[in-house]
């Protein structure tokens, strides 16, 4: 009953408080869809299969009015099925995004979904990320990415949480946003739309103390500051993947800086012109990239109004994407690898096939010397993430982790993504985040 009465002002709220100005202006034109064709395609042939991972997908699908009807029932019937065989092992944002997937709109009648159960675990979830914070000197059980996620689906989804707990941990300068001590954008934008949230929901609420709603205002526009402060010369916020996720934020958030410090057309742009280079082959990418040229954001999230169908207008075929795997008849091409623990350098110089991905050199290595290069991977939304090498496990409690360079350089691609080059140096290092 409670929420029968409070959301369509919810709605209201967000609707008028929220610019929605910087999304029209920053659109990709009618004319200019078809530049977003390969990034659908990426996103409809990905393996929804692999289940949770799909979240991110159908979220940017439904936003984006990219599906039809049929295509959303079935997946959605599907994904239904994942996550109540999956939750009690989800981590808090897997969940908090299949939420907001499942609730992105109303979707075909017959499909009832019971988002009180989903949200009251939601709840648990989060309380364990602040409970593990206490416990591990201030280090959540994943990461801020996913407690904004949290809290961005618990404010939408009216979820119960704490507005002042909120207004402390979320502070700027917390040590969450960093990692080696770079700020890091993605995080910062998924705060960001959390907190434009919280923000926009108590705006006129009596109960809730300005002095908690102040702070949240500055921390939105402190973290404004640190994202346009990581604006590349061509426009991008951060790197490649991180600027759909900024451009969301920025959107959103128009009245905490000026219009001059953001020429989203510019952004907009280079992102086209990525496309057409071919960057987002990763359906998780393309999925993060694609709400913000729709000119959509997290925020358009809304299970009470219905979903828009597409009706085919880019004749998608389904056929499987193209294999990375590189031919065997392909030339051999050698590679410096080693495994670094603290001052311990482990080198091998191994063959493998030109076109092959760092986690083909990693396997060629752990196949002729198993003792120092045996190592362990996850799949996930990202593809395979390294959890160990040589036994020895990334654990987040003390924010330790593999992390992957390549002639000295710190990577912005993942093992299973970065394609190697004759002489490349690599390392897989045991560091601190
Ligand atoms: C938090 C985070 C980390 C943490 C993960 C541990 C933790 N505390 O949770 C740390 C700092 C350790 C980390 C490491 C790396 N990360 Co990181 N990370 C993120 C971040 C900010 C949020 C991930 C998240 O929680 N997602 C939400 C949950 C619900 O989804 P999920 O799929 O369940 O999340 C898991 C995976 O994302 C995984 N993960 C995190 N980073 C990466 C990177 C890759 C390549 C893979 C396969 C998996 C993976 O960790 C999450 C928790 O288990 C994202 C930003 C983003 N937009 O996604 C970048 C991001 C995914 N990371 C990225 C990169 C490049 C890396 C590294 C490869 C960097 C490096 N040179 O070593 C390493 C991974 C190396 C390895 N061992 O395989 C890129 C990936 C880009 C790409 N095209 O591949 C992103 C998009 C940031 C960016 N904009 O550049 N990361
Ligand atoms: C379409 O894109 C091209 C190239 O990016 C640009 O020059 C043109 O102005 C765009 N058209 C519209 C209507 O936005
Ligand atoms: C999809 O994923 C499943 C499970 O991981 C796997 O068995 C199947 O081969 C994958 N299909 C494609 C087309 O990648
Ligand atoms: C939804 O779940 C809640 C909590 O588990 C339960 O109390 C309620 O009866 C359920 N509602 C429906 C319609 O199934
Ligand atoms: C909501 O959460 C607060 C603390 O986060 C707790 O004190 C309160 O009892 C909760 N209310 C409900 C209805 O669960
Ligand atoms: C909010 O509270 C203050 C004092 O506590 C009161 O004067 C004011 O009228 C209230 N405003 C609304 C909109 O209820
Ligand atoms: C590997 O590194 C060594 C030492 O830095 C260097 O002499 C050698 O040329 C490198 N080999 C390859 C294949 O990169």
């Amino acid at each position: 009953m409670r929420q029968s009465h409070q959301l369509p002002l919810v709605g209201l709220l967000l609707f008028s408080l929220i610019p929605r100005q910087q999304c029209e202006i920053c659109k990709v034109s009618k004319e200019n869809k078809t530049a977003l064709k390969p990034l659908i395609h990426t996103m409809i042939n990905s393996n929804y299969t692999k289940g949770i991972q799909a979240a991110k997908v159908l979220l940017s699908l439904r936003l984006g009015g990219f599906l039809n009807q049929n295509q959303d029932q079935h997946l959605i019937e599907q994904f239904i099925l994942t996550v109540r065989s999956t939750e009690p092992s989800l981590t808090s944002g897997q969940l908090a995004l299949a939420i907001l997937a499942l609730g992105a709109c109303k979707g075909p009648d017959g499909i009832s979904i019971n988002y009180s159960e989903l949200v009251g675990d939601l709840e648990n979830k989060f309380q364990a990320e602040i409970k593990n914070m206490e416990d591990h000197d201030g280090n959540p059980l994943t990461s801020y990415y996913q407690l904004s996620l949290d809290v961005l689906a618990l404010c939408l989804f009216s979820g119960n949480y704490s507005i002042p707990k909120v207004a402390e941990i979320f502070k700027p300068g917390n040590k969450n946003y960093y990692f080696h001590e770079q700020f890091s954008v993605d995080t910062g934008a998924m705060a960001v739309l959390a907190l434009i949230c919280v923000r926009s929901k108590t705006r006129g609420q009596n109960q809730t103390d300005t002095k908690d709603l102040d702070n949240i205002d500055n921390h939105i526009k402190l973290l404004i500051r640190k994202i346009l402060s990581q604006k590349t010369e061509n426009g991008l916020l951060g790197n490649i993947d991180s600027t759909g996720e900024a451009m969301q934020a920025l959107f959103v958030s128009s009245d905490y800086y000026n219009k001059n410090q953001w020429v989203c057309q510019k952004t907009r742009d280079t992102v086209l012109t990525e496309i057409s280079q071919g960057a987002f082959r990763m359906p998780t990418a393309a999925a993060q990239i694609l709400p913000a040229l729709m000119g959509k954001t997290y925020l358009d999230v809304n299970k009470d109004s219905s979903c828009v169908y597409g009706s085919d207008t880019f004749h998608i075929s389904t056929q499987k994407p193209i294999s990375v795997t590189p031919a065997d008849s392909a030339p051999q091409i050698k590679v410096n690898y080693s495994v670094v623990i603290h001052n311990a350098k482990d080198r091998i110089v191994v063959s493998v096939a030109d076109g092959s991905v760092f986690l083909n050199v990693m396997e060629q290595a752990q196949k002729e010397n198993a003792a120092l290069f045996s190592f362990t991977a996850e799949e996930t939304s990202w593809g395979p993430y390294i959890t160990t090498v040589r036994g020895i496990k990334a654990n987040t409690n003390d924010r330790t982790y593999w992390e992957l360079l390549s002639n000295g350089k710190h990577l912005s691609k993942g093992a299973g993504s970065y394609v190697v080059h004759a002489g490349d140096d690599l390392e897989v290092r045991w560091s601190t985040y």
